[in-house]
């Protein structure tokens, strides 16, 4: 029986995407969406890092006292006692301590042996829960670590308090059958504790190692609207929620909602979203080859993987070269107009011998039905006639 849910790091990894500030009022609006998404939980940032994240943590963690954000907030925080009183005082649901644990990290950055580190690990941990809150750590470098290592670790910071271990994939270098097994040993080596997974998509294998990580044991996944993040980011929101929908049929996030959420997150953080992104891109059920269209005018699941209107979309294909005849006829019964087989066919040749028109909208399909019928085909609304002017005019 598979537990899941997921904590979105926004607010916190996903500003550290190259070139992304988020306003203090951008903060709570995004926390805000989040919570109405529902996801488990919010890492609303790191407070120790500059007094506009701790602000927004602190009108978060104020929203989340008047019930209006649900979800827990969670404070991120090194493995040091400064930080964790700055998250402490902000009287987060949970404080997150990290900690680089591989050999690579131990000596490039810590300068610490292993037996440093852990007590480094259980000194932290103790001293923030002794504030009261709950705390995960998270095993920074976790996949590059040595694994009876990692079991150690994961058992200091269970036995000094922490309920929840994050395994963190840092650069990204896991794949799917190698993280599901790391999932699995550690869950069987290491009882009473559960796991989170934060996967780098720096292979572009993050939400298949985080399904995988979910098939090991894994109950918290790590995600980012738009996939936001350090280099090129981690699981994004959209991608992990569809999946984990379709695979395992669970809704860990509103569905519909998710458009909404990736729009306000493209508009705040400046990435634009190109618009071959899966689920929430223009054209994630936007189809074009005849015979997808064909196939989808059939039935829809012919090509589309879970229906658009699960997420608040709608589909549509466009008209091009590659179009059939199937889909043409479709669009002109769509608007409204009758059009003979033959006309048809002289239609759908004229479309394929201009091979260098990449969208025909639909007044160019009405005036190329004009040309072939002779006919006036349909009074137009007045924008349709101007844009029918305007064409006309640029290619004069
Ligand atoms: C990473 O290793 O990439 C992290 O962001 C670790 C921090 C964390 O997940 O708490």
């Amino acid at each position: 029986m598979i537990k899941v849910g997921i904590l979105d790091s926004t607010l916190r990894e996903g500003e550290q995407t190259p070139g992304v500030i988020f306003t203090v009022d951008q903060r709570v609006e995004i926390a805000k969406a989040l919570s109405d998404l529902g996801v488990s939980m919010i890492e609303a940032g790191h407070p120790a890092v500059s007094p506009d994240i701790y602000e927004g943590i602190k009108r978060i963690v104020k929203l989340k006292k008047e019930g209006i954000i649900t979800s827990e907030i969670v404070g991120h925080s090194r493995a040091v006692k400064r930080d964790i009183e700055i998250a402490a005082e902000l009287e987060v649901d949970r404080i997150a301590i990290f900690y680089g644990v591989s050999d690579l990290h131990l000596k490039a950055k810590h300068k610490a042996t292993r037996e440093e580190a852990l007590r480094t690990i259980a000194e932290t941990i103790s001293y923030a829960k002794n504030h009261g809150v709950k705390v995960r750590f998270t095993a920074e470098d976790g996949s590059r670590t040595d694994f009876d290592f990692l079991v150690t670790v994961s058992k200091t910071a269970r036995d000094a308090g922490a309920d929840r271990v994050s395994i963190a994939d840092t650069v990204g270098i896991l794949y799917p059958s190698k993280t599901k097994e790391l999932f699995s040993a550690l869950t069987r080596e290491v009882p009473n504790l559960e796991f989170d997974i934060h996967a780098h998509n720096d292979l572009g294998l993050a939400v298949a190692n985080a399904l995988a990580a979910i098939e090991g044991g894994a109950t918290i996944i790590h995600a980012t609207v738009n996939g936001l993040g350090e280099r090129v980011g981690i699981v994004p929101l959209q991608q992990i929620a569809a999946a984990i929908k379709y695979h395992f049929g669970i809704e860990v996030v509103k569905l519909d909602k998710l458009q909404y959420v990736s729009s306000l997150v493209e508009k705040y953080s400046g990435i634009p979203m190109p618009p071959n992104y899966p689920i929430t891109g223009d054209y994630a059920f936007l189809h074009k080859a005849g015979v997808h269209v064909a196939g989808v005018l059939n039935d829809p699941r012919t090509y589309e993987f879970m229906p658009p209107e699960t997420f608040g979309r709608t589909r549509d294909y466009t008209i091009d070269k590659y179009t059939g005849k199937h889909a043409l006829r479709d669009k002109y019964e769509k608007l409204g107009v009758k059009i003979s087989d033959a006309e048809m066919d002289q239609i759908l040749a004229k479309i394929k011998s201009n091979t260098t028109i990449r969208f025909y909208r639909d007044v160019d399909l009405l005036e190329l039905a004009e040309e072939v019928t002779g006919r006036v085909l349909k009074p137009r609304p007045p924008e349709q006639i101007e844009a029918l002017i305007s064409v006309k005019c640029d290619s004069n």
